[in-house]
């Protein structure tokens, strides 16, 4: 590390490492920067709704040779909404081989009205580092940016998406939730996992992201946030905050293309990170290592005017030496199913409440694949173990068929408060009590997931999980 200068008190706003208009001075900053009427136009939308609309002036010949050099070398996906096999996304195309689409991707990622605009809008140089290519919609579940790559200041950092056809509401167009932009930053470390190479590791990264992406959408929910559309004509861009929340929504006609390139733009004078994998007051960092495509170099990285030398302090280690915890005293203790998606529930030990029970919703749950049900089972207010178990594996056999298979997880442990909050990590919703049994509610209400309401609303959610 080596140092340049370093500000050590300022009572100027600018001074604030924070992008002026996201700053608590944004309004004041706003009052006083001089700018055209249609950079004001663009920088109060970001100002106040962490998106702006724009019509570039890209010529269309370049955005049909982006759509056409890369229609067959997307690889194939499968819809986890639809089931339908489609092209997935491509990363940094500016790599492939194709000289005029290699350029074509690269005149979009760096084209200098665009990047004057975020030149205007965060007053730091813009460095384009990623982009991304799709030939259909995502559907991605709604997230912010920030947990896939953030910087320090925190928010310097956005994305510019491109529209290469003309977009409608059967085509899975981009969502977003006006204003979003202005939550607190979402790390892992504030849904109570301290992440870091060797968590994502031993949990699986996809695991942590997707109990990252249900906190969001329990955000949304939670908050009544007002979803909004872009119905894209070709040519148009969208420039979204570091932390908006956006996503795609369902493509409800699975012959619909709807190619877009999205770039993503960090600012200079910041230091690069990868949230999912890290918690920097945990003192574990995954640093990125970002590549300008302006001039494809590696640049420097600066955190209140020193130098970082950007070594990945995690990057040559393997996951025991980095955790060499006994695995019993992992944060995150784990259930003991493979299974990625874990229905809780608390039903009555009755035979009739049983039959209910299991005709219901462990029908819909043995029809579901990677799914377990987590029953609890406390001797306390269940009575007799065996004869409970005993109870259970008739009412199964009876609604559901000798010939049925489902995974069911007994959970009888004894629990204090922290091994619950724990257990609630690992779950994906909960199931309701039948009848007001208070003790069985408590319980289930205890976990920070979503509580299914139906049978039909699980069969719903088991659904779109595959
Ligand atoms: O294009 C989309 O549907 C979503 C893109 C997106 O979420 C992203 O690039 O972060």
């Amino acid at each position: 590390m080596s140092l340049i200068t370093r500000k050590l008190y300022s009572t100027d706003p600018d001074a604030l490492r924070m992008p002026w208009l996201e700053s608590p001075f944004a309004e004041l900053n706003f009052a006083r920067a001089e700018l055209s009427p249609r950079l004001r136009n663009i920088a109060t939308q970001i100002m106040q709704d962490g998106y702006a609309v724009i019509d570039t002036d890209i010529d269309h010949a370049v955005l049909d040779r982006v759509r056409e050099g890369l229609a067959p070398l997307h690889p194939t996906h499968t819809s986890r909404v639809t089931g339908v096999e489609g092209p997935d996304r491509i990363q940094d195309a500016w790599r492939v081989d194709d000289g005029p689409t290699k350029r074509a991707v690269f005149n979009l990622a760096c084209n200098p009205d665009i990047l004057n605009v975020l030149r205007t809008l965060y007053r730091r140089e813009p460095i384009p580092f990623q982009t991304l290519n799709f030939a259909r919609g995502t559907e991605q579940r709604t997230h912010s940016d920030t947990i896939h790559f953030h910087s320090v200041p925190h928010r310097f950092m956005c994305a510019v998406w491109i529209a290469l056809e003309d977009v409608d509401e059967t085509s899975g167009p981009l969502h977003y939730y006006p204003g979003s932009h202005k939550l607190p930053v979402f790390e892992m470390s504030d849904l109570g996992v301290v992440s870091s190479r060797a968590v994502a590791i031993q949990q699986g990264s996809q695991r942590l992201y997707t109990e990252y992406e249900r906190f969001i959408q329990s955000l949304c929910d939670g908050l009544q946030l007002k979803k909004r559309t872009f119905h894209a004509k070709k040519g148009q861009a969208l420039i979204w905050s570091a932390n908006l929340l956006h996503g795609g929504e369902p493509v409800s006609d699975s012959m619909r293309s709807r190619f877009s390139q999205v770039t993503h733009y960090f600012f200079e004078d910041c230091v690069y990170y990868k949230p999912l994998w890290s918690d920097i007051r945990a003192g574990h960092t995954i640093a990125i290592n970002v590549r300008n495509l302006r001039n494809m170099e590696c640049i420097e990285q600066h955190y209140n005017g020193y130098t970082l030398d950007l070594v990945d302090a995690d990057a040559s280690k393997t996951a025991a030496e980095l955790f060499p915890m006994d695995p019993d005293k992992l944060p995150v203790p784990d259930l003991s199913t493979e299974a990625s998606i874990r229905i809780m529930a608390w039903p009555r030990y009755e035979p009739e409440a049983l039959e209910r029970f299991a005709d219901q919703y462990l029908r819909v749950i043995a029809g579901a694949e990677d799914s377990c049900a987590c029953l609890r089972f406390d001797a306390n207010h269940d009575g007799d173990y065996a004869s409970a178990m005993q109870m259970l594996a008739s009412a199964c056999e009876k609604t559901l068929g000798s010939d049925a298979s489902i995974e069911i997880l007994i959970v009888n442990d004894d629990f204090d408060e922290v091994k619950l909050r724990r257990l609630g990590r690992q779950l994906t919703c909960t199931l309701p009590v039948e009848g007001g049994d208070s003790i069985r509610q408590e319980f289930i209400r205890t976990f920070p997931v979503h509580q299914v309401e139906s049978a039909e609303e699980l069969a719903n959610i088991l659904a779109i999980l595959h």
